[in-house]
């Protein structure tokens, strides 16, 4: 179906034939400028590479990373921030692998992201005759996220694009792969029949709305509450309905608890927090609202010690998608709808004289709140050197209080857990982090896109294993002259640094680094801000510098190699055996 124009333009010399044509890589590039994407994140090579140039020179933001698996963790970390699908683009086989990671991440995290792949020849595919890179990837791609599809024809294209846009945004967000044949890109076809071709998705995410029935359910059972608590999670963050949420949660007078990117909803310091609380309005609670925040692992699935078990609690729970209701324990209301719409539904149904919770109950917490805010204050002015987490994160901690617009990125273990209780958030979705799985290398990811996407300096709080599965991207970050500040927590090691190799061998132990890297040395490396600190004054200095000039920097602070612990706050999920504690003692004990 070779269109008019076609073989004149083959033999180079009537360029002006072309001008009624369109190709594959410009229906693409057009498809998805018509939907708002406004930002590549990718890595060249056959068959996109020149996709990417065009995508450049037609007004695109292309961001070219050093590995697929960062573009990807950018591409849905962007999702996550703009409630619009995140695109992230990638060669055949192997990249394409390297992003199906950051894809069926996104996909757990309900986050919205398309990974456009090239893919090789699909009839030598298919035979399985040896093509360049061959694979069957959207068979791969298919279990690990919503939706996947494949173009065959440059006709097609605009459909394509339409249907990865909506799927990835409507209903839970989620990763949707797009693969793409290289021949496709050459197609050419009709300028005018492809510009009618490409489809612009109307209303992408339709809002929804909780049926009546289900707010007046969740109304009564609200109205039995006499210790009630709110949890919110990412999916509330997500929804962007800032106003509504703050509306809802302080006409209920109800305390609540942050998930880790929650945090900066209502700011943390807001009196109706109760982070500082979390054991026990965990364990006291006897209605608790979950908004857009699943009973999964994080919340040791709603039920047991943590929980205060025998004692039981009745669950309201929003959530956009149905089958997420008794996913763990039973639901006695469940909300499906957005959480703005559901939040705007209670706040109404709630009406203009709502009883404040019980008294006793909000004191309690606040006490309890009051109490471990004034001890944790004490453990963050300590000037230990070297650094322990508390008082290298208490001059963090400060250098946020001072920047409320600033994005904070982080991840680790112990430079996870630390950071996420000490350093208050103040402002929705400035904190990104290792999300439902724990993944380790999302940090440049993510530091990247906060940076790209929100304008804002961006401070990344990386433990020197995190930062190991995803260092390369300083390069990138040096390169687009973002404004990034890292800092490493160099203890040595995963957890801790000074573990030994219990055969008592030469090699070192299995967790633990080259002792001393320099990490600041790398940054220098490209052209990028390099510090060494050892103390929480010279941490404070540099980090504030950095973040106010904006020039990307990586602070290497010296971290005590036995300052943390085994696997950080979840040592309790490690496998344990009789038969090792048997043979190895005490210290196979986590
Ligand atoms: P956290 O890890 O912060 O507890 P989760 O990722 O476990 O949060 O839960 C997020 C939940 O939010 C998911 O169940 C998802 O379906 C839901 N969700 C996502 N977007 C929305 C939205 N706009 N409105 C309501 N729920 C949403
Ligand atoms: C993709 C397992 C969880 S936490 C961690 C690893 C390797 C590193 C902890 O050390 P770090 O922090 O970052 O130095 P700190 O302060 O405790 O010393 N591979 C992937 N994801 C995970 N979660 C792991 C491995 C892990
Ligand atoms: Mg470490």
């Amino acid at each position: 179906m070779a269109p008019e124009g076609a073989s004149t333009m083959a033999d180079g010399n009537e360029t002006a034939s072309v001008d009624n044509l369109t190709d594959g890589f410009h229906l693409l590039i057009d498809a998805l400028k018509l939907n708002g994407v406004e930002t590549i994140y990718n890595v060249p090579g056959i068959p996109i590479t020149d996709l990417g140039r065009y995508a450049q020179a037609s007004g695109l933001r292309v961001l070219s990373f050093r590995h697929e698996q960062h573009a990807g963790y950018a591409a849905s970390v962007a999702g996550f921030l703009t409630k619009k699908p995140g695109v992230c683009m990638t060669v055949s086989a192997p990249g394409f692998l390297n992003g199906l990671t950051a894809l069926a991440n996104a996909t757990t995290n309900c986050w919205p992201m398309i990974l456009i792949s090239g893919s090789s020849e699909r009839e030598i595919v298919d035979l399985m005759q040896g093509d360049y890179e061959e694979m069957d990837q959207l068979a791969i791609a298919k279990p690990l996220c919503k939706a996947a599809y494949r173009v065959l024809h440059a006709e097609d294209i605009g459909i394509a694009v339409a249907r990865a846009v909506r799927s990835a945004v409507s209903g839970r967000p989620g990763g949707v792969y797009l693969d793409i044949p290289g021949n496709l890109l050459g197609q050419v076809m009709d300028a005018v029949e492809g510009e009618k071709s490409l489809v612009k998705v109307i209303d992408p995410a339709p809002r929804q709305v909780p049926a009546p029935e289900a707010v007046a359910r969740a109304i009564e059972v609200m109205k039995g509450a006499k210790k009630p608590l709110i949890i919110m999670g990412k999916g509330a963050a997500y929804d962007q309905s800032d106003e509504a949420i703050r509306e809802f949660v302080e006409k209920s007078g109800y305390p609540y608890l942050p998930m880790s990117m929650a945090k900066g909803l209502l700011p943390d310091v807001h009196p109706q927090c109760a982070a500082a609380a979390r054991s026990l309005v965990l364990k006291e609670a006897d209605v608790v609202i979950m908004m857009g925040a699943r009973l999964n692992w994080l919340l040791s699935h709603g039920k047991g010690k943590q929980w205060g078990e025998p004692y039981s609690k009745k669950f309201i729970q929003i959530d956009i998608d149905p089958r997420e209701m008794d996913s763990n324990v039973e639901i006695a209301a469940p909300l499906v709808g957005d959480v703005g719409s559901c939040v705007a539904a209670l706040s109404e149904a709630m009406g203009d004289s709502w009883q404040a919770p019980p008294a006793e109950w909000t004191d309690a917490v606040s006490t309890k709140v009051k109490t471990n805010v004034e001890r944790m204050a004490a453990n963050l002015q300590n000037n230990a050197v070297p650094m322990n987490y508390q008082g290298a994160l208490g001059s963090l901690k400060r250098v946020i209080a001072e920047r409320p617009d600033a994005m904070l990125v982080n991840e680790g273990a112990n430079t996870l857990d630390f950071a996420r209780s000490i350093i208050d958030v103040y402002k929705p979705r400035k904190r990104i982090d290792v999300g439902t799985w724990g993944v380790m290398g999302i940090g440049m990811g993510s530091a990247v896109a906060a940076a790209v996407e929100t304008g804002n300096p961006v401070l990344a709080i990386e433990g020197d294993s995190a930062f190991g599965f995803c260092g390369m991207e300083i390069e990138t970050i040096c390169r687009y002259n973002l404004p990034v500040c890292i800092v490493i927590f160099n203890n040595n090691g995963i957890y801790r640094g000074d573990d030994t190799n219990w055969s008592g061998g030469e090699d070192p132990a299995t967790t633990v680094f080259v002792e001393d890297s320099r990490y600041d040395q790398m940054m220098q490396a490209f052209g990028g801000n390099g510090v060494y600190a050892t103390t929480p004054d010279e941490l404070y200095r540099a980090v504030s510098e950095a973040m106010d000039s904006g020039r990307p920097t990586l602070v290497n602070a010296v971290i005590d190699p036995a300052a943390g612990k085994e696997s950080g706050n979840i040592g309790s999920l490690n496998p344990q055996s009789v038969v090792a504690q048997a043979r190895y003692g005490e210290k196979a004990k986590k």
